[in-house]
């Protein structure tokens, strides 16, 4: 193929010379009038807050899609390296007032509004979240790219447009009950189709050989139902910088052969049902966040995933380089968002060779020298494998070129390791026993120049514990990449009035360039600026309370401590350990110990997915502890407990900027790192937690006196598991003993006899991999001291202040930073300057 000739074309030359949109007040309302009554029909008055919504975006869109523009020209002019982010998850949630802040026109827009009568928050509340993602790994992509809009780096998102996000949560008589996510309902203002690029991806059929014009032997998939991958972008805006970067989201749809072929068949309503079998493919997002394994529609994700994106970006790369990819490695990479999107490095093999014609060696050194994996898990349990025999029928071409690479691949263990059998058992790609199994964290670590894990903990229990065999031998590839968050939409956006308290003493660089909150440190000591810092808290307090009142029904005291665990319920995060305090305290309140009490209301919010039976029964434990505790007239304002439903991106955005206490109390050495955490640092909260994932960072930033500490360490951890004695550890201790009587005499489930009769059994046995009886009287000593702290309103504020001053580090940009530095090395590219207006 030839190069094709890419000058801009007439009417592109045209755009080019379009006069800028308008900036101020003035311009945005014109604009938005006329699309209220042009694009959208009809007269202003007559309009739902849903229309003035979409008025409102479409004003914002189109000043984005002008600098998209330019951002995509920039880039293709200066044929820079190009990464491609491929994750099965962003959880995006809502594009708005991001999109204002990182425009620039905030202010602009709430004048122009206000002129109308309007206002901004009101129109913010109509767009449902984007909920692309179950927790940290989806979020932690969306973060990602904000920092590499922010950053100027060409670096595309690709993802599944999935019809169905994260499905919603409501509470029915204290137990989970899911309901479908139909976010696309009224329509995605952020997203454009483009059908010109939509791409074809094979499934099914079989693999054979055949001759060349050449003479050569080649392997070709033949006999496949094809699925066609049409892609839908959003507009990705950095901080204040004219760059746009994109989020490419692949929806699948039916070929044309099943309109002609089967449905000229005769079979009308069997050839409807295949054709809507094509389209299930990104119907609904899985919502595990531990791998469910062997689902075949997973596994048809995430190829139609790897399929679709690389041929987009082998598409692009023809277009500008013919059929020469003797230059593609050095221009692009893939980083992998764990092992979800791993059949990449099989795909990427199989296009370079049967597509595109090259030999294995070349394609080989393209790929290892493009692929990048990060791992998000330590849990053994949810490395991800996939049934040789799912991949034998689905993928046929793809497994012999697994067994290729695993053929290869451990004839270079075997010759490290001469004779030693066993190595090559345990590092095989492929799993030997009753049903055979693809490792595909295996195949990623083969088929990668570079591995990290998420924080340095993590990074250092890869290399020792789950990895160590691939450390041995490849120690170069592995690094670590601390998390981060954006401290865009988890500081300057959610918490407005933060942001305009530091504004007022640093300035406002420090949105871009977040290590710049240090020079708060010296305000800890300054009482105005304390008083200032507590009021702002006191506010956000009162907006979080109001909405526990209206989610959850419980009144909480604004001066009582906000003690807060927002994440996804899992056992190794132990919201049990967190539930087994609260009953602690109501027993210390029954008990009439509440001298020199300190005021608490427990919240508690997370999704449980939908299979994961213990995690729904400590749902209802935690239900029905709120409903005893908020009830007992002896408990009164002293203590509150409530479990917020739905917990998502949007209720997080109002629940860090009230919080006092950061719950982070996972089992030490299971938390790859948290970034929950990070969020609420930035905002002024102090951490209650374990020595675990990113809290050891954190607490080495903040120092340990800004910190409480619990807990066993992961080494103490490992030790332990041997010897573990929990009933020993209860009946030592009287205030566990009581808390577990409570549970064991039925005082939380009245009317429900024996329903927490497992969690009980699961905090006595021995082999409780989770260990929630070896961190309670620790735990609730850390909760004292906490408890001490909060007395000292002055101390705790100047703490606070500090936790904040000491979150530079944990912004994405910085993480970004180091990807690109130590992975990717991409540069930086500004769009050109627009002609003014
Ligand atoms: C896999 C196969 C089939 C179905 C679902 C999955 C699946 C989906 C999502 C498995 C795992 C996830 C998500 C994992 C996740 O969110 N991990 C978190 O990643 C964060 C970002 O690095 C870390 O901060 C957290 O510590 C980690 O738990």
């Amino acid at each position: 193929m030839s190069k094709q000739d890419n000058s801009p074309s007439p009417s592109s030359k045209l755009i080019a010379e379009l006069p800028p949109l308008g900036m101020q007040a003035s311009d945005l309302t014109n604009d938005f009038l006329r699309h209220l009554s042009s694009t959208l029909g009809g007269l202003y008055n007559s309009k739902s807050q849903h229309d003035l919504y979409k008025a409102l975006a479409s004003i914002l869109r189109e000043r984005l899609i002008e600098r998209w523009n330019q951002s995509q020209l920039a880039y293709e002019q200066q044929g820079c390296k190009r990464v491609h982010y491929l994750s099965l998850e962003f959880l995006m949630g809502r594009a708005l007032s991001n999109a204002m802040l990182n425009l620039g026109i905030t202010d602009e827009v709430e004048r122009a509004l206000y002129e109308l009568g309007l206002r901004i928050e009101e129109l913010c509340e109509v767009e449902p979240d984007a909920g692309l993602g179950n927790g940290g790994l989806g979020r932690l992509a969306a973060c990602f790219l904000d920092s590499c809009a922010t950053l100027q780096l060409p670096v595309t998102g690709y993802g599944l447009r999935y019809q169905y996000g994260m499905f919603r949560q409501y509470i029915a008589d204290g137990s989970q009950v899911e309901a479908p996510d139909h976010w696309l309902r009224d329509g995605n203002m952020w997203e454009l189709e483009r059908m010109e690029f939509t791409q074809r991806v094979q499934f099914g059929g079989r693999s054979e050989s055949y001759q060349d014009a050449n003479g050569l032997q080649r392997m070709r998939w033949v006999e496949t139902q094809d699925v066609l991958a049409v892609p839908y972008d959003t507009p990705i805006p950095g901080f204040q910088n004219e760059t746009v970067n994109t989020l490419r989201l692949w929806k699948a749809a039916a070929t044309e052969e099943f309109d002609l072929g089967e449905f000229n068949a005769g079979s009308y309503p069997e050839a409807v049902a295949q054709k809507n079998a094509a389209e299930h493919i990104t119907m609904v997002l899985y919502p595990n966040d531990a791998s469910e394994n062997g689902k075949e529609l997973r596994l048809r994700q995430q190829y139609f995933l790897a399929s679709a994106s690389i041929k987009d970006v082998l598409r692009d790369w023809e277009e500008r380089h013919g059929s020469d990819f003797s230059g593609f490695a050095e221009h692009n990479c893939f980083q992998l968002n764990d092992t979800h999107p791993s059949v990449s490095v099989a795909e990427l093999m199989r296009q370079l060779m049967d597509d595109k014609l090259l030999a294995w060696d070349e394609a080989w050194a393209i790929t290892t020298a493009t692929m990048a994996y990060t791992n998000h898990t330590l849990l053994p349990e949810a490395l991800e494998t996939w049934p040789v025999r799912l991949f034998e029928v689905l993928l046929p071409r793809l497994l012999e070129i697994v067994y290729e690479i695993n053929g290869r691949f451990l004839s270079e263990v075997a010759q490290h390791w001469p004779s030693d059998t066993m190595r090559l058992q345990r590092m095989s790609i492929i799993e030997e026993g009753h049903e055979r199994q693809i490792r595909m964290a295996y195949l990623a670590l083969v088929g990668s120049f570079s591995v990290n894990g998420v924080a340095a903990l993590h990074t250092q229990l890869l290399q020792e514990g789950l990895f160590s065999d691939f450390y041995e031998l490849w120690p170069e590839k592995f690094n670590n990449k601390t998390n981060g968050v954006t401290p865009r939409r988890w500081l300057a956006n959610c918490n407005p009035q933060l942001r305009a308290c530091i504004d007022k003493t640093i300035g406002t660089s420090w949105v871009a360039n977040l290590p710049q909150l240090a020079e708060l440190r010296p305000c800890a000591d300054d009482a105005e600026f304390r008083a200032g810092w507590a009021a702002v808290k006191r506010n956000n307090k009162v907006r979080l309370a109001q909405l526990v009142q209206q989610d959850c029904g419980v009144t909480f005291d604004p001066d009582a401590l906000f003690d807060v665990q927002v994440k996804r319920i899992h056992e190794y995060k132990r919201q049990l350990l967190n539930i087994l305090h609260a009953i602690h305290l109501y027993n210390r309140i029954k008990a009439g110990d509440t001298e020199n009490w300190t005021k608490r209301c427990v919240l508690i919010g997370g999704k449980a997915a939908p299979g994961y039976a213990m995690a729904k029964r400590i749902i209802k434990l935690i239900n029905n502890v709120a409903y005893v505790v908020n009830n007992d007239p002896d408990v009164g304002d002293l203590l509150k407990v409530a479990f917020l439903p739905n917990y998502r991106v949007s209720a997080m955005e109002i629940i860090c900027p009230g919080t006092d206490l950061s719950e982070q109390i996972s089992t030490a050495g299971k938390e790859a790192s948290g970034t929950g955490n990070m969020k609420f640092m930035m905002n002024g909260a102090i951490t209650i937690g374990t020595l675990d994932g990113a809290n050891i960072e954190i607490r080495e930033e903040v120092g340990d006196e800004n910190f409480f500490l619990f807990g066993l360490t992961a080494d103490e951890v490992k030790v332990r598991a041997c010897n573990y004695d929990p009933n020993g550890i209860i009946a030592a201790d009287p205030d566990f003993a009581r808390v577990m009587e409570m549970l064991e005499c039925g005082h939380f489930s009245q009317f429900e006899a024996g329903i927490f009769d497992w969690i009980v059994s699961t905090i006595r046995n021995p082999g409780d991999m989770w260990m929630t009886a070896a961190d309670f009287r620790s735990y609730v000593d850390a909760q004292e001291r906490v408890a001490e702290a909060y007395r000292d309103q002055e101390r705790w504020t100047r703490m606070s202040i500090l936790n904040t001053a000491s979150s530079g580090r944990f912004s994405t940009d910085r993480t970004i930073g180091e990807y690109n530095r130590d992975i990717w090395k991409s540069n930086p590219i500004a769009p050109a300057p627009r002609q003014q207006a």
